[in-house]
């Protein structure tokens, strides 16, 4: 399977950059390398470290290689068939003893959308429960609340990055993108070379912040206050778009009305950026033609998040951007496939093609892809955090694939605990993460350069990752992992291992749903760099699945069957003018909702779930170093990337530093009513006084989620990571 050069992209951030694989020199740590590939737009050939040392835990020594189950308490090494049958016993035990429901599943928004649709397929045909979420929840579920109230579609950018050089300004909101996604940091110099304003928002002065014309550096959990305040000024100073707000959405008079009740001044005091700065920042959004708001989890990650989301929508729409070029409200998803892994059906209350499990023609259409009862499948679940607090009461087994909530899920601690009380876990993973050590049994799974499959960036746009190795004896693939426990659970049929066929399938069933994937193929994907959804198939009769009152007449099959045939996944056919293009820049003509129209959202600010008190004065919020990743399962593990990034950190303001009299690496003790983490003060007079911020890479004293407040967002049910009451002292 060995090839000169596989044109691939990396395993882990949303943005999916280009890479191309070629087998490394013998002797080498490892067995490919990483070597340019100009071709793919996104990334033009740049790589960050971790996409340029990922090939590092292929053939590492930590790497996964045999089954482990538990004996007496001790995870051993096991045969394949051992694991998978205990697997299928705990889960057919669970079921009898206490039924469907109390069988859960946990999916990862690094998933490619095969394994992720396979996932919720499995969940909902062969345990027949309605216990599944994923990580996702904890990450971009916010902004995919706020778009779909506001535009009836959540894809996070509606215009390929490409755009962003080209508009007037950008306010880029609670995004730390030179070290997220340092590659994008291009698109924002291009966009300063050409003469746009670039206006950051975080609590800290970030690698990002600095590149900024003018940076404001609010209170933790204030930004919808933030985003009203511009809102009421736009209006106090006549610059509202009537015309656009009159053609184009609906709604306004009570989102202005909302608006206008958050004077500039009472803005300044509940956020800390001056009425001077507020104003400064309407200028600069709303002098160019064109003009953008980017989001992503500083806003986001709230126990209001959705309404804040809506909030910065409102300013969008009220200055008419949406649905103009180089202008409108993007998301900047997190995880490789945090879009696609959001779209078909790993979600608590999802449908694949994003269609709603309590929608009946969706349920219809998808029973009939399936080739099962409609009335069979299951009702919407628990959301993420829910689902894991339930573990050990109403949950009794767990599934999980593709997260580490041990380090990663808020109030982690409590999470650990309920992962201890489970009848039975298991945990298919690359590596032994803390998750994984926890379970009863652990499955060995290929990774990226080891199996083919797509994933949807953050743009949108669909890729194909193609295999470059051969895997090591002793893994499996995840979708190898499923078609043998539904096998084992009585569904010998529609769970393929092979990721194409998957695609096929998950094309037929996202066809006519929100999220279409139907006119896009593996060769295509291959031929064309990426396709952006949706992309229907030609000839498919559109939106003849929701319609349908019952499965589909043989006439209708063969209809169906012939749409597909017209797609070039015949190479001898020169079809691919016939094919949708695709589908790079969302809105020009109409929104996604019923009447096409935007609507505004009626929101007001209100306080943090967790205030400061004397106990607890200072506000902790968490985030990221560029060089871990995530729970930092995989990144942790890289040679380069822990000596870059060694451990957690508390980073302090020198004038909170003072008052502690602690000096720059003293260990400092941050305690919050979770509970206590440990870690070496960073002091940097680039955050807030009032406020701590620690990255969660890490397990064990370090853990920043020992300290998060798990309040959940009514609507997306996002817990509020980025903001909790902690008392910062000494740890000796
Ligand atoms: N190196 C690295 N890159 C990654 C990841 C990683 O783990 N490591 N993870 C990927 C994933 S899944 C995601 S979701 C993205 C996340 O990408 P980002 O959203 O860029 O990452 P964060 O560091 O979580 O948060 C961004 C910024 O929000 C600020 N912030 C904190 N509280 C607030 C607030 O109340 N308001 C505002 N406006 N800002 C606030 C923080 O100071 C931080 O600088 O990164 C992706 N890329
Ligand atoms: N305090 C705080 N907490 C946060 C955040 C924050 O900003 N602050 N951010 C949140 C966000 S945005 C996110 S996205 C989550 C992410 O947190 P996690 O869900 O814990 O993310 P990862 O570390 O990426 O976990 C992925 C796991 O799956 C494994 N894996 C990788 N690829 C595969 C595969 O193909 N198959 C299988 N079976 N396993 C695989 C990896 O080795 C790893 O163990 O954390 C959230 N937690
Ligand atoms: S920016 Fe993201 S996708 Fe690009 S190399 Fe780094 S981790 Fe990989
Ligand atoms: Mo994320």
């Amino acid at each position: 399977m060995q090839t000169s050069v596989t044109p691939t992209h990396c395993p882990y951030c949303a943005l999916q950059c280009g890479m191309n694989l070629t087998p490394a020199p013998e002797g080498a740590d490892s067995v490919v390398e990483v070597v340019e590939r100009a071709d793919f737009p996104v990334n033009r050939g740049a790589l960050c470290g971790k996409g340029r040392t990922a090939p590092a835990l292929l053939s590492s020594r930590v790497r996964l290689t045999s089954p482990l189950v538990r004996n007496a308490g001790v995870l051993e090494p096991a045969t394949w068939e051992e694991a998978l049958a205990r697997i299928a016993d705990g889960l057919t035990r669970t079921r009898a003893e206490h039924g469907p429901d109390a069988n859960g599943v946990f999916g990862g928004g690094g998933l490619t959308n095969e394994k992720a649709y396979t996932l919720g397929k499995f969940a909902r045909v062969v345990l027949r429960t309605s216990q599944i979420d994923y990580n996702g929840r904890f990450c971009m579920s916010s902004a995919a609340a706020g778009g779909m109230k506001a535009f009836g579609l959540d894809r996070g950018l509606p215009f390929p990055l490409e755009d962003i050089p080209k508009t007037g300004c950008v306010i880029l909101v609670g995004s730390n993108l030179a070290e997220t996604m340092p590659p994008a940091l291009r698109y924002l110099t291009e966009l300063k070379e050409n003469g746009g304003k670039l206006v950051v928002i975080d609590p800290r002065r970030t690698r990002t912040a600095e590149q900024a014309d003018l940076h404001l550096a609010p209170r933790p959990g204030t930004d919808l206050a933030l985003a009203l305040g511009l809102l009421h000024l736009v209006v106090a100073e006549g610059r509202t778009d009537e015309a656009y707000i009159q053609e184009r959405t609906s709604g306004w008079e009570e989102a202005r009305a909302a608006a206008m009740a958050h004077w500039p001044e009472y803005v300044e005091r509940i956020t800390g950026v001056s009425v001077p700065e507020l104003r400064e920042t309407v200028r600069l959004f709303c002098e160019p033609e064109s003009a953008m708001v980017l989001t992503a989890r500083g806003p986001e990650q709230q126990a209001k998040g959705t309404d804040t989301v809506g909030a910065w929508i409102n300013l969008c729409l009220a200055t008419g951007r949406p649905g103009r070029p180089f202008s409108g409200y993007g998301c900047l998803t997190g995880q490789g496939n945090g879009q696609g892994g959001r779209e078909h059906g790993q979600k608590a209350d999802q449908l694949p093609g994003y269609r709603k499990l309590d929608d009946p023609a969706a349920r219809r259409h998808v029973a009939e892809v399936w080739g099962v009862d409609p009335d069979s499948l299951p009702g919407p679940g628990r959301s993420a955090y829910e689902l894991l607090d339930a573990m050990g009461t109403d949950i009794r087994s767990l599934l999980l694939m593709g997260s580490n909530p041990v380090i990663s899920a808020p109030r982690a601690a409590h999470i650990e605990e309920r992962l201890r009380s489970l009848d039975f876990l298991a945990v298919a993973d690359v590596v032994l993460s803390e998750t994984a050590a926890l379970a009863d049994v652990v499955l060995p799974v290929t990774q990226w350069a080891e199996e083919t499959g797509t994933t949807t960036n953050l743009e949108g746009r669909v890729l194909l990752r193609r295999q470059a190795i051969t895997p090591p004896d002793g893994v499996r693939s995840d979708l190898d992992v499923l078609h043998e426990l539904a096998a084992r659970l009585g569904v010998e049929k529609g769970f393929p291992t092979d990721p194409e066929e998957v695609f096929e399938e998950l094309r037929r069933a996202s066809a006519g749903g929100a999220a279409d994937y139907s006119g896009i193929t593996y060769l295509r994907l291959a031929e064309e760099n990426g396709v952006f959804w949706p992309c229907p198939a030609p000839g498919f009769p559109e939106g003849s699945a929701n319609a349908a009152d019952a499965p589909l007449s043989e006439d209708a099959e063969d209809a169906e069957d012939s749409a597909f045939d017209v797609l070039p996944d015949d190479p001898a056919r020169d079809s691919t003018e016939r094919a949708h293009p695709g589908t790079p820049r969302l809105f020009l003509d109409r929104f996604a909702t019923p009447d096409g129209r935007a609507r505004f959202v009626a929101v007001t600010h209100r306080p943090l779930a967790e205030e400061p008190d004397a106990e607890y004065p200072v506000l902790l919020t968490t985030g990221r170093v560029v060089s871990q990743y995530q729970s930092g399962a995989q990144t942790r593990r890289v040679d380069e990337l822990n000596a870059a990034a060694p451990t957690s950190f508390v980073e302090l303001h020198p004038r909170l530093a003072e008052r502690l009299g602690a000096a720059d690496g003293d260990s400092l003790a941050v305690v919050s009513r979770r509970g206590r983490a440990v870690a070496p003060a960073r002091i940097t007079a680039s955050i807030r006084p009032d406020t701590v911020f620690m990255p969660f890479h890490w397990p064990g004293e370090g853990r920043a989620n020992t300290l998060t407040n798990p309040a959940l967002d009514p609507t997306s049910r996002m817990p509020e990571f980025k903001a909790c009451a902690v008392r910062v002292e000494r740890a000796d």
